[in-house]
């Protein structure tokens, strides 16, 4: 079935339902459990009231009901006695867990045991008001009980291959919390640029944040054409913590990656003594695709070893993270392979192949990480070889591979490159904006499932969630991400958040059109539909 944004039934019902108050039913993602009270709406009232370990949420949520209203509602403590109430619960077992609760003798009570939960409710009291003001706020009577099928709940976003400012990034944060994610995973390095503040090493600012120029069209385009501009910028170690801080008061948990072994041109083009080739003068990738093509792998020196125990250190400092991303995929072995020196040092610890020496490498670094205290998730190429079973797998490719990381005992976060490569594109019509390759469309995203079918329920524990990834080599600005994200990343959310027998794709596409697609709009930020092509 295909969804019709512009067809104008559902905008007419849309403006006289939200002359009142909003529907329950269109909340996205649906929640686990909601019981209409049968009472009249309950008043917003014009105060928030908060437990003192919600403050920064009830500010939070001020803020998002003057950017939509205008109105700035009082934050107040615990004292006073109407509008809304943030209410620390310890009885709610799951801190992503919140229960919501209008009523005419309480008011409106949002209750969870921990910062993510509270959140997660006041996505749904936004989605319980109108979307524009249309007389007094109010919500519709009703409990509403509410908990994630999945503990990971990811998005991922390239930031090398096209680099986006601050405001996109918190932008971009704000819709993992509207869609109650809770993991955002920062691709910050890659052959084609380095895109964080580093102390230890300024050379991977001063040489690795830039590349002389950037490719035009398809990486499969012959012949390749060039735009001729220097292209680059990083992140600011004030600017990460800002990011960091902000993130924190939505209950987004920020995963950085710092991708080694391989994807690593940024860092031998500032550091050529790190790469198989010291003699040699690395550029900053100009292309994308280098996967096999051109040299961009860290050799296995005493010096890289230095280096990446700094700079890993350096990241485990700055970010809270329990977990850091190592990378680790797409590691070519042509340049290993073709190195003396590598060889040496492969016989010298007993590798019986490069694969051996990626996981060598991984390892290492999980190490590093562990002196900080930090955990380790890495692309699923890291089970080439031997793996300690506390590294956790990011498995961007199919579900046999996940099946085999789990029954080896690793613990999975989905991310197969189908359905959830959002850079492949969405429309099955030619002529549509330029994507990677493939197609993953909405239903499929929708219909995603992260538990493999084949494995045993004792075996299913082993997943922890999902992840859609964001490559960026052909999304140059930020309304191209949004037009490649929406909707089927709300889409995801649902995959994620909904127990599985509530799930309804049909339904689906009414709130996308009747709650999302509005949304969209009042985000002013672009999305796809087949109607509007
Ligand atoms: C593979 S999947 C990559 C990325 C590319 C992407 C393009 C993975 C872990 N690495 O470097 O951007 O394909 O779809």
């Amino acid at each position: 079935m295909r969804y019709r944004p512009h067809h104008i039934l559902p905008f007419l019902c849309l403006l006289f339902v939200q002359t009142l108050f909003a529907q329950p039913e269109l909340i996205i993602p649906r929640p686990a459990s909601m019981t209409a009270l049968g009472e009249d709406p309950v008043p917003l009232g014009k105060e928030i009231r908060y437990d003192t370990a919600f403050a920064a949420q009830a500010a939070y949520l001020r803020d998002l009901l003057k950017q939509q209203f205008g109105e700035e509602l009082a934050t107040t403590g615990m004292a006073g006695k109407a509008g809304i109430r943030l209410s620390m619960d310890p009885s709610i077992k799951n801190p992503e867990a919140y229960r919501l609760e209008a009523s005419g003798k309480q008011g409106i009570v949002l209750a969870a045991s921990g910062i993510k939960g509270i959140v997660n409710g006041i996505q749904t009291l936004i989605q319980l008001l109108p979307m524009n003001r249309t007389g007094m706020l109010q919500v519709p009577a009703v409990r509403i009980e509410d908990y994630p099928r999945f503990a990971y709940r990811g998005m991922h976003l390239d930031v090398v291959r096209h680099f986006f400012p601050v405001d996109y990034i918190k932008k971009y944060i704000d819709y993992l919390a509207f869609h109650k994610f809770n993991s955002f995973h920062w691709h910050l390095t890659d052959d084609q640029g380095w895109r964080i503040e580093m102390k230890s090493y300024p050379r991977l600012n001063e040489i690795g944040s830039w590349r002389e120029e950037t490719l035009i069209g398809h990486f499969k385009d012959e012949p390749a054409r060039y735009d001729g501009t220097r292209y680059g910028g990083y992140y600011t170690r004030e600017e990460i913590k800002d990011v960091l801080a902000y993130a924190a008061v939505r209950g987004i948990n920020i995963i950085p990656e710092i991708d080694i072994p391989g994807h690593s041109r940024a860092i031998i083009a500032s550091y050529p003594e790190l790469s198989t080739r010291p003699d040699t003068t690395w550029k900053v990738a100009t292309t994308w695709g280098m996967y096999n093509r051109q040299n961009n792998v860290l050799a296995p020196r005493p010096e890289t070893f230095v280096f990446l125990r700094t700079v890993f250190h350096e990241i485990a400092d700055l970010f809270p993270s329990e977990y850091i991303h190592v990378g680790g995929d797409e590691c070519s072995k042509l340049w290993w392979k073709q190195d003396p020196f590598t060889q040496q040092f492969m016989k010298q610890k007993g590798l019986k192949n490069e694969a051996a020496l990626q996981t060598y490498f991984i390892e290492t670094v999980a190490g590093y990480l562990a002196e900080k205290n930090k955990k380790t998730i890495g692309w699923h190429e890291v089970m080439e070889g031997e793996l300690d079973k506390n590294t956790v797998v990011m498995n961007w490719a199919t579900e046999k591979t996940a099946v085999a990381a789990a029954k080896k005992g690793y613990r999975v976060i989905m991310t197969p490159g189908k359905p959830l490569y959002f850079d492949h594109y969405q429309s099955s019509q030619p002529g549509d904006s330029l994507a990677i390759h493939g197609y993953n469309s909405l239903e499929a995203v929708y219909r995603f499932d992260p538990v493999p079918a084949s494995l045993k329920p004792s075996e299913a524990s082993a997943i922890l969630g999902a992840q859609a990834n964001v490559w960026t080599e052909y999304m140059a600005y930020p309304s191209k991400v949004d037009y490649m994200i929406f909707p089927r990343m709300t889409a995801l959310s649902e995959a994620l958040w909904t127990p599985a027998d509530k799930k309804d794709y049909d339904d689906f596409l009414e709130r996308i059109n009747r709650n999302m697609i509005p949304r969209y709009r009042l985000w002013n930020s672009s999305y796809y539909t087949e109607a509007g092509r």
